[in-house]
């Protein structure tokens, strides 16, 4: 079995496995090149051969364990038939939500070239024998995929989704359970076309209180896992609720996810604790060190390392990879990984 596959279900493989969250993007010159070629963000994801080179590009340079697919977490709300646009330097942009005009039955319309890209890497890592690297499939949880189909985009407060989610909470609801149903057939069509993990990205998961994190994330992702569980027993699910602080057990505990992906404020006393509670653990070097390199990169790496290594782990950032990073920053993470022995 691929190591990082051992590390997700509980088992101790012989080598640290390792990816990074955003290792396709734009710190790389051949993305940045690709990017051009397409003209923009959405014409790299729908298009099965650009997207499927992508996300190999970090694995023909560094061998990391996990390829994760390149895609965005929301295609789905676009898919469900929200607008979706990319404005040159200010990120994604959503048009206007109308609750009761999105759509669950044609999704595969608009998704079906990822399956494809899904399809073509696995086909990529086979043909250029990286076969210690596995295909990681993603989506957003759908709280956080719902801040963004709220706010028509990335927010410095989030009030807007906040104050909708704490006034209508049944409307809102709504909302959810639509995300959560098309992220469930996202997921499994993504299994289906040959991913081998997936992670659901909660990025927004510090913005709430317990009773609404108990709402909008907790119960919707155990709903997830549930339902993954039951179509595809064997494929282990990553989940990454950033910046929940003391929440995170909660979200360990209830959820049923086979693996917790850690942000880098996570002390690593937490992280051990939840590795013995029966998790793989994930994470979670900052990013700003693999900026910096150096000394500043490898103490602190080696720093979890140590502390992770004993039980099912996967070395990975505590968040993505920021854009100005020297691809030799990469490198040095890279060789120190493959050359740690604990
Ligand atoms: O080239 C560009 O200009 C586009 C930048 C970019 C990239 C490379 C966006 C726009 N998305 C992606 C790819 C992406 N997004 C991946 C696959 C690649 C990889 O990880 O190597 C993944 C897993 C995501 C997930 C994603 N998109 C998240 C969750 C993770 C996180 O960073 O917290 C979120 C919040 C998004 C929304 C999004 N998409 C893009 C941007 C700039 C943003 C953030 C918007 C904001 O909040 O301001």
């Amino acid at each position: 079995m691929k190591p990082i596959l051992q590390a997700y279900k509980k088992q101790n493989p012989s080598t640290v496995p390792f990816w990074c969250m955003r290792q396709a993007g734009r710190y790389l010159p051949e993305y940045r090149e690709l990017r051009k070629e397409a003209g923009g963000f959405l014409e790299m994801v729908y298009n099965p051969e650009r997207a499927s080179e992508i996300t190999l590009q970090p694995i023909r340079r560094y061998q990391m364990n996990g390829a994760i697919l390149f895609s965005d977490i929301l295609v789905i709300p676009q898919a469900l038939g929200q607008k979706l646009w990319f404005e040159a330097g200010e990120g994604p942009k959503l048009g206007e939500l109308n609750v009761d005009q999105l759509h669950l039955e044609t999704i595969d319309e608009t998704l079906s070239p990822i399956y494809e890209t899904v399809a073509q890497v696995r086909h990529k890592l086979k043909t250029e024998n990286f076969d210690q690297t596995a295909l990681i499939g993603f989506c957003g949880g759908p709280w956080t995929v719902a801040c963004y189909m709220v706010e028509g985009g990335g927010s410095k407060d989030f009030s807007k989704v906040k104050s909708f989610a704490a006034c209508d909470p049944d409307g809102f609801s709504d909302l959810i359970d639509l995300v959560t149903e098309a992220s469930i057939h996202y997921l499994s069509e993504q299994i289906e076309a040959g991913c081998e993990a997936v992670q659901i990205f909660e990025s927004w998961a510090g913005l709430l209180d317990e009773e609404m994190f108990e709402k909008f994330v907790l119960q919707p992702t155990s709903k997830m896992v549930d339902a993954l569980k039951n179509k595809h027993p064997d494929i282990p699910v990553i989940g990454f609720p950033r910046a929940a602080g003391y929440l995170i057990q909660n979200y360990a505990d209830q959820t049923g996810i086979d693996c917790i992906g850690l942000d880098f404020t996570v002390p690593l006393e937490t992280a051990k604790t939840l590795q013995k509670s029966g998790l793989c653990v994930q994470g979670n070097l900052d990013p700003a060190r693999l900026l910096a390199g150096g000394e500043a990169l490898e103490s602190q790496a080696r720093i979890i390392l140590e502390a992770l290594s004993g039980g099912p782990f996967v070395f990975n950032l505590g968040h993505g990879v920021i854009k100005e990073t020297l691809p030799e920053h990469m490198e040095q993470l890279a060789n120190l990984i493959k050359s740690y022995t604990s």
